[in-house]
């Protein structure tokens, strides 16, 4: 976090270790690690989901704990057919909480689910320690790995997003039962103090993503008037996106077994074996329940998913829940609004599963790789080289021999298959994608040419009858 947040916690707490909780805007870690955290997991059931769910979802969460630098002790769970609004679990799994935090010494407890910063203050209290919930882990893992200056603004934003609610006094501490006369005041103050002072920091952030997000237009703006077609490289995290991306293009982009190890978009080109030459982009990874406050943190990197012609999406087949993964995927496309950008499935891991028959013949023209070792990487260019091609259109073109401008965007903008002469001009047959048909349309021939609009004869008839 930056420099307005360094100020000190002023006093620590004896009976608690957890560095989280006060949200005072005075650590920019959520989870201490100055020493592993010891957390003990609460999942709780809804009538809608099922408790293998619920563990599935807890054993992620554990997975998250852990690359946030902490370890699980203890795991609860509870089945309940609405959050409490108070305590989010019930007062007596409360109780229970309390008595395992105790018996395994956690330093913290982390409930799966977003909790209200009500529930989360009533439940510290309750606790005795830090209540955290699944979006604080995920926030603290992306402060952890964000290198960029674009990448950190934007996980600092989000922290603050999700903190400014929560803001509470940072005089509170844990066994206190009341402030007292005395303590109130100065404590209210200096809350006020420290919500303007991250309310300030939220705007400048903004101001900063803004400008660099013009940045980025800027560059694929640039990119949209070459031809170029634009592939994004999406899927959920540690799936294997990275290492499908250097593979492809040698783009040494760091690929790590760490959930979120990617959050910056990169994208280098690449030449199909046709020489069709496109631009790869690799993304952050998603999960499960991603934090709404990330995912509208990150809308600007992530537009070139929504910008782009044609998805991969890297799948570990040999994860427990391949198809929850998917369906988490899919959740977030559509929460970005990219839910119609075309896919192409890419089952990786195939060395840890050779057995991916059922996947692909649930999702017609996937590939299976190992994108590790490169096996199957052909295959993925073959798929690259079809579906792009599929969106192109095989069309004739008459241009006039005094008119090399046009013969050479027509080379710049599709792929020419044959040139020959004729009386009138030069006639060029080439694959064009519909924004380049409508540039050139007043070169095409034949059948090609767009046609006038005339009113087919059911519509002319249909209203006199
Ligand atoms: N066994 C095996 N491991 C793989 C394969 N492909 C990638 N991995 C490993 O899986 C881990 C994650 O790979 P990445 O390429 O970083 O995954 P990612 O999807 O970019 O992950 P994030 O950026 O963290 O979301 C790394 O340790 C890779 O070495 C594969 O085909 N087989
Ligand atoms: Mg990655």
């Amino acid at each position: 976090m930056g420099d307005d947040s360094t100020h000190s916690t002023g006093e620590l707490r004896s009976d608690h270790r957890g560095a989280f909780g006060d949200y005072g805007g005075e650590s920019s870690g959520l989870i201490d690690r100055t020493f592993r955290e010891r957390i003990v997991l609460v999942g709780v059931t809804m009538p809608d989901g099922s408790a293998d769910e619920t563990d599935a979802s807890l054993d992620e969460l554990a997975l998250l704990v852990d690359t946030a630098g902490a370890d699980e002790v203890g795991r609860i769970h509870q089945r309940r057919s609405a959050p409490d609004p108070a305590t989010y679990v019930g007062k007596g799994k409360a109780q229970e909480i309390k008595d395992m935090s105790l018996a395994v010494d956690s330093d913290t407890v982390v409930f799966d689910d977003e909790l209200s910063p009500a529930q989360q203050g009533n439940l510290e209290k309750i606790l005795g320690r830090s209540a955290l919930d699944r979006t604080a882990v995920i926030l603290d893992i992306f402060a952890q790995n964000a290198s960029s200056t674009e990448g950190k603004a934007q996980v600092e934003l989000a922290q603050l997003k999700y903190r400014l609610p929560r803001l509470r006094s940072a005089s509170r501490t844990f066994s206190q039962q009341g402030g007292g006369i005395g303590t109130r005041g100065p404590g209210e103050t200096q809350l006020e103090v420290d919500r303007r002072r991250l309310v300030r920091r939220v705007h400048k952030l903004e101001d900063e993503l803004r400008k660099l997000a013009k940045n980025r237009e800027v560059q694929s703006k640039a990119r949209k008037k070459t031809s170029n077609r634009r592939v994004a490289l999406v899927g959920y995290t540690n799936a294997g996106k990275s290492t499908v991306l250097n593979q492809l293009t040698d783009a040494g982009v760091l690929a790590e077994d760490r959930l979120f190890a990617t959050l910056d978009a990169t994208t280098r080109k690449l030449a199909l074996p046709g020489g069709e030459v496109l631009f790869l982009t690799d993304t952050v990874g998603f999960v499960r329940k991603l934090p709404t406050q990330l995912v509208e943190a990150f809308k600007s990197t992530l537009d070139v998913v929504i910008d782009a012609d044609l998805l991969l999406h890297v799948v570990d087949a040999s994860a427990p829940d391949v198809q929850g993964n998917i369906d988490a995927v899919r959740r977030t496309l559509h929460a970005i609004g990219a839910q119609d950008v075309p896919e192409v499935m890419i089952f990786n891991k195939t060395d840890l599963n050779p057995d991916v028959s059922g996947l692909m013949s649930r999702f017609p023209g996937s590939v299976a790789v190992s994108a590790k070792d490169g096996v199957g990487i052909d295959g993925v260019l073959d798929v690259l080289s079809d579906r792009l091609r599929s969106m192109t259109e095989l069309v004739e073109l008459t241009v006039p021999y005094d008119r090399g401008d046009v013969l050479a965007k027509i080379h710049r903008e599709g792929q020419v298959l044959s040139e020959t002469t004729s009386d009138i001009g030069m006639v060029i047959r080439a694959r064009l994608d519909p924004d380049s048909k409508g540039r050139l349309a007043e070169w095409l021939s034949g059948a090609d040419a767009v046609p006038e609009v005339v009113p087919e004869p059911w519509e002319a008839t249909s209203e006199s009858s």
